[in-house]
């Protein structure tokens, strides 16, 4: 019998400054202190992830660390020890993987589980993330954040409502009223470009969404007004995903208007760049293979140039920018750019002991 999605039970775990708490696990007199994991400063580097001491400076993920040090200056700054984060992550998403085969991991400290079928702890979600953040810190010292939900986008909400260490659980008879009081800056898609559309049609709150007629929201919003019609009434079908091996990282952007030439491509670059150095930062660095650019043009038909080698970095995605934009010389609807990683079978062969 088909399954009514509503019926499910989905946990979302994410660790609580996840470098930060490795470092500070490593070397508690970090615990008391402003800590922060990230780029030096003199070479324009960003913050990673900070610890709670840190936030209350309103330090965060991101910021350059520069600014960063003008708001806290006496702020304790660690490069990072990726190879560290990457076994730490591995130990959680071990934790996870003994609860249930169905685990998506998102990025080295995150991951959504399906726990639907899963007998153990009597059935009950609840027990299982408290089960969860236990094992997690008696393994670790890592302390997760967990949401338990009927799915995916309430679930990760509920994992951030009461961070640190905290654990939400939004059962399918309270869906309707939690959703009702959700800011619309809550749901998953919306950034500060719907956000602002949204805030001009003065509205907030889900309750303020869900007054809003489908054909009202597809007008506005095109597909994604439906996308919102659902998500304001707590309605998100999409099922956890047991990844493969993660073979790509790419970050995209299809602008509002096209660019018309090169001269707009190339801004628009930069910023892009900048996305998928956050992307594999949160992906902990992974080694890589090639890099590649990605191109759709206003006929719809996308143009991929991709090199087998070089630093995933603006200077050689330009290079290969301007390659690609010279195959088709149209304006860009899609910009996007991306790295290959080494695959699994390669790294481990690498490391294997002569
Ligand atoms: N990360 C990064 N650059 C970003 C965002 C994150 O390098 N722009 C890295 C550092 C984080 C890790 O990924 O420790 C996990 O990201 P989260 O967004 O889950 O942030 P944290 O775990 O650090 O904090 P929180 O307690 O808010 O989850
Ligand atoms: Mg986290």
């Amino acid at each position: 019998m088909e399954r009514l999605w509503a019926n499910r039970k989905i946990l979302h775990a994410d660790c609580d400054c996840f470098y930060a708490a490795v470092e500070m696990r490593d070397d508690p007199r970090l615990r008391e202190v402003p800590l922060a994991i990230g780029g030096r400063a003199e070479q324009r580097g960003v913050i990673a992830t900070c610890n709670y001491p840190a936030r209350a400076f309103g330090i965060h993920s991101a910021m350059p660390t520069a600014r960063a040090l003008r708001l806290c200056p006496h702020l304790t700054l660690l490069p990072g020890d990726f190879d560290k984060y990457r076994q730490v992550s591995q130990q959680i998403q071990a934790v996870f993987h003994e609860l249930t085969a169905l685990v998506e991991p998102l990025s080295l400290d995150e991951a959504f589980l399906d726990v639907t079928d899963v007998a153990r702890f009597a059935g009950s979600a609840t027990w299982m993330a408290q089960w969860l953040k236990q094992e997690c810190l008696a393994r670790t010292g890592i302390t997760v954040s967990v949401g338990v939900a009927p799915s995916k986008f309430l679930a990760k909400i509920a994992s951030d409502w009461e961070k640190p260490d905290g654990l939400t659980v939004i059962p399918p008879e309270r869906v309707a009223a939690f959703v009702r009081e959700l800011p619309v800056t809550k749901l998953h898609g919306v950034g500060p470009a719907t956000a602002a559309r949204l805030e001009a049609l003065a509205i907030r709150t889900c309750a303020d969404l869900e007054r809003l007629p489908l054909e009202t929201l597809l007008q506005e919003f095109g597909k994604f007004g439906r996308r919102l019609f659902e998500l304001a009434r707590g309605i998100d079908e999409r099922p956890v995903r047991v990844e493969r091996e993660r073979k790509s990282v790419s970050v995209e952007t299809t602008f509002a208007r096209d660019l018309p030439d090169l001269a707009h491509c190339r801004e628009a670059l930069a910023p892009l760049c900048e996305r998928l150095e956050a992307r594999l930062a949160r992906h902990g660095h992974p080694p890589v293979a090639g890099r590649f650019v990605k191109l759709r043009c206003d006929d719809f038909r996308l143009t991929t140039l991709e090199e087998r080698s070089g630093e995933p970095a603006l200077p050689g995605f330009l290079h290969l920018l301007e390659q690609a934009w010279a195959r088709r010389r149209r304006p860009v609807r899609l910009l996007g750019v991306g790295v290959r990683l080494v695959s699994e079978d390669a790294r481990r062969q690498l490391t294997l002991p002569l």
